[in-house]
């Protein structure tokens, strides 16, 4: 037996984890004591690495449909017929009749992608940027004045922090990572507060110091109000701002008595919170998909967490939020350069299809996938790494436009319901296959990167990713920028030239399988380019409008939420069941027996799930994990129900009606 000592990459916590292993046989999977970050945590979703190297149902050679049927082929008849296809189909309908779905954590074949991408020059991208999330980018660049402003919590300082719609406890955060979530919440409230904003007692709000369940997507009304009432006060910092005037009156409707009916919170529930961030020394808040899955709302509420963050001094101060400079990147190193974005954002022109919708940071919003494809301008679709069936919206719409795709070609590790429409099956090496580094710098908790060697050699036809994609932009007579030769290139190879002028060499990361750089706190890039800016600005009309315009939600709505075992439309091995958590009250209304099925019922369609009938959740929400091929959520949701500024489509706060099934 052999231990190796590896990163896990299941998600972006990236926990340093000892393998063990006997000849092709995967044993165990445990956390690394020495590592410097995790210390040797892990969760059970990275332990279930082994079962997911042997799973029964893992791709192991190329497939092909011919005659209608997926039929094992070789890569080079596989590659050859998809390039053949893919070269057709461009000539004829231009380049962005192929449409690029983004979903991967492997680093080198995530790059080699974009560079398949930029060769063919489509503008239909899409990425999980629009079925996770596009708040956060959004209010970075209209609040920031800068798209990478990425923002988290400085967790080992901090005294006051709020979670609202995120539960790291279960999902280790969004759009951050927080290895050992337990740990460090239970650290926080221990020596200050923490404050939950959740429909659900969760499981992070069990650790909290308080907890308020408002009507889901009403958290921006709780937030202005608290900012509100902070500059009724005055405001408490020197930090430069601009828009003061403007924000005052946008928060002026958000009365303890309006924002009590809002979000059906008790008076003195929201005036205790509000005597707190009053008392706190800097407010730091975390967001997560509660509050981005909220479309437009998502916005108006990210935007008002930022506010009251910028308002209590939180911003780029010690126990507040810090910026992530990034370890390849090195913001910092653009000086008086970082550009300043308008504050009335950038967008690009969209799909035809859809004139509402818009392109934002270069994508398309994936809700339009469907109708490009009925209108004929998307005819083949290359899936780098996605689940599509579990994660795009409105499943009933998505299965008959992918079947009628031309081409789609999917790189996968395991067979799944999307994999069984995709003309082209393109299996790659699995986590525990490939040499790889930490993908997307800024996801990393630390200033850091991490490398990795193969644990194991590939099993079957499997390839790297890079090396397929590599292979497929050769056929299709491009030059794929020299990120690596498929003939005679390791992943290592590929992997050094994505570390080429890094804060260290790719040598160094090699030798100790991490580096770090230090994180300074303040960080003068960010005070500087906030002060040539003008000061932080409170109130960029795009937003203002946004509130403005907002109605109350429905009675009943369903939200979304993540499960231990599971990670989005992954694990299912783990045994994690598809539970749909009601309130006692509503189930009585509807007649619901917990434990037995109930039919969700939305505009768009049905599911039927087995009923959690729990205290643990306020009336009006329903709520339905994510990622599962029975019972799939995404049967509920509306590809047309998108916010039309960033194109997020609606994954929380979708009105719905229960019934015994
Ligand atoms: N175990 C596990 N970990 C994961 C994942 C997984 O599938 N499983 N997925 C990963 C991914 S891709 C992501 S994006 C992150 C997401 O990480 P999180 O954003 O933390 O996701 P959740 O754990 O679902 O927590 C979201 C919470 O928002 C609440 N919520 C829903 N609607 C509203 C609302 O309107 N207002 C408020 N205040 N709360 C609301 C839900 O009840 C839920 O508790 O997790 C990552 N980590
Ligand atoms: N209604 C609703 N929809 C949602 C969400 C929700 O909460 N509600 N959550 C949204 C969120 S936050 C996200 S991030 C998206 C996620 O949606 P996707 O981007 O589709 O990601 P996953 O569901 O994690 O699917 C990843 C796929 O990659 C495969 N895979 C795993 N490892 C490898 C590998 O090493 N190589 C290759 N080639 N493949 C691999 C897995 O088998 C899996 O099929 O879904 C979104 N959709
Ligand atoms: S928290 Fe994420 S990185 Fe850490 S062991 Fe679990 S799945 Fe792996
Ligand atoms: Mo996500």
């Amino acid at each position: 037996m052999q231990t190796v000592r590896s990163f896990c990459r299941v998600c972006t916590s990236v926990c340093g984890i000892l393998v063990d292993v006997e000849g092709d046989e995967v044993l165990r999977v445990r956390g690394d004591q020495d590592h410097p970050f995790s210390k040797g945590y892990t969760c059970a979703k990275g332990r279930a690495l082994p079962q997911l190297h042997h799973h029964p149902a893992r791709l192991e050679t190329p497939r092909m449909r011919v005659d209608g049927q997926l039929q094992d082929t070789t890569w080079d008849i596989c590659l050859d017929d998809l390039a053949t296809r893919l070269r057709a189909i461009i000539d004829e309908h231009g380049p962005q009749s192929v449409g690029i779905y983004f979903s991967t954590m492997e680093s080198a074949g995530f790059r080699m992608a974009e560079a398949l991408h930029a060769a063919i020059g489509t503008p239909a991208k899409f990425s999980p940027l629009t079925i996770d999330g596009t708040a956060k980018p959004l209010v970075s660049d209209l609040v920031g004045g800068f798209i990478g402003l990425s923002g988290r919590t400085d967790l080992d300082n901090c005294d006051f922090l709020m979670l609202v719609g995120v539960n790291p406890v279960v999902s280790h955060g969004h759009a951050i990572s927080m290895p050992n979530p337990t740990g460090t919440v239970r650290d926080i409230a221990k020596r200050g507060q923490v404050w939950v904003i959740d429909p659900r007692r969760t499981e992070t709000a069990r650790l909290a110091t308080g907890h308020l369940a408002p009507r889901p997507s009403t958290d921006h009304a709780l937030l202005a109000f608290l900012v509100r009432e902070i500059l009724i006060d005055g405001v408490k910092t020197d930090v430069p701002v601009q828009g003061l005037g403007e924000l005052t009156a946008a928060v002026e409707p958000f009365t303890l008595e309006h924002t009590a009916s809002l979000t059906d919170l008790a008076p003195n529930e929201l005036a205790k919170l509000a005597t707190a961030v009053r008392e706190a020394r800097c407010v730091a808040i975390e967001t997560g998909t509660g509050v981005t899955m909220t479309a437009e709302r998502g916005n108006v509420t990210q935007w008002l967490a930022w506010v009251l963050m910028i308002l209590t001094g939180a911003m780029n101060r010690p126990g507040g939020t810090w910026f992530h400079p990034g370890f390849a990147y090195q913001m910092e190193a653009f000086g008086e350069f970082l550009p300043i974005t308008p504050v009335e954002g950038s967008f690009g022109p969209g799909p035809s299809s859809r004139p509402e919708a818009q392109a934002f940071i270069n994508e398309w919003p994936c809700a339009v996938l469907p109708d490009e494809i009925a209108a004929g301008n998307i005819r083949a679709l290359i899936n780098v790494g996605g689940s599509l069936i579990t994660s795009l919206p409105e499943t009933g719409k998505l299965i008959p436009a992918l079947q009628n795709l031309e081409v789609f070609a999917s790189t996968e590790i395991i067979d799944n319901e999307t994999t069984q429409l995709a003309t082209h099956v393109l299996p790659t090496k699995d986590p525990l296959e490939r040499a790889d580094i930490t993908i997307h710098d800024i996801l990393s908790s630390r200033v850091s990167v991490q490398h990795t060697p193969a644990v194991v050699a590939p099993v079957g036809e499997r390839r790297s990713m890079w090396w397929v994609f590599a292979e497929l932009g050769q056929r299709l007579g491009y030059d794929m920028g020299g990120l690596g030769d498929p003939a005679t290139s390791s992943d290592d190879d590929v992997l050094s030239v994505l570390l080429a002028g890094a804060r260290c060499t790719f040598d160094e990361v090699v030798a100790k399988g991490w580096a770090e750089a230090p994180q300074a706190l303040p960080a003068p890039w960010v005070d500087d380019h906030i002060g040539r800016m003008g000061g932080w600005r409170l109130a960029p009309p795009l937003l203002v409008d946004q509130l403005a315009a907002l109605q109350p939600p429905a009675p009943l709505v369903m939200v979304p939420r993540r499960q231990r075992k599971k990670l989005n439309g992954q694990l299912d091995f783990l045994g994690e069941a598809a539970e749909i958590m009601i309130n006692p009250e509503d189930s009585r209304a509807a007649g619901i027996i917990n434990g037995q099925p109930v039919t969700v019922r939305s505009v768009s369609g049905e599911l039927t799930g087995v009923a959690r009938v729990d205290d643990t959740i306020r009336r009006g929400v329903v709520s339905i994990p994510h990622g599962h091929h029975t019972a799939n959520v995404n049967r509920l949701t509306n590809k047309d129900d998108i916010d039309t500024v960033t194109g997020m489509v609606r994954y929380s706060g979708i009105p719905v009606s229960l019934h015994p099934a």
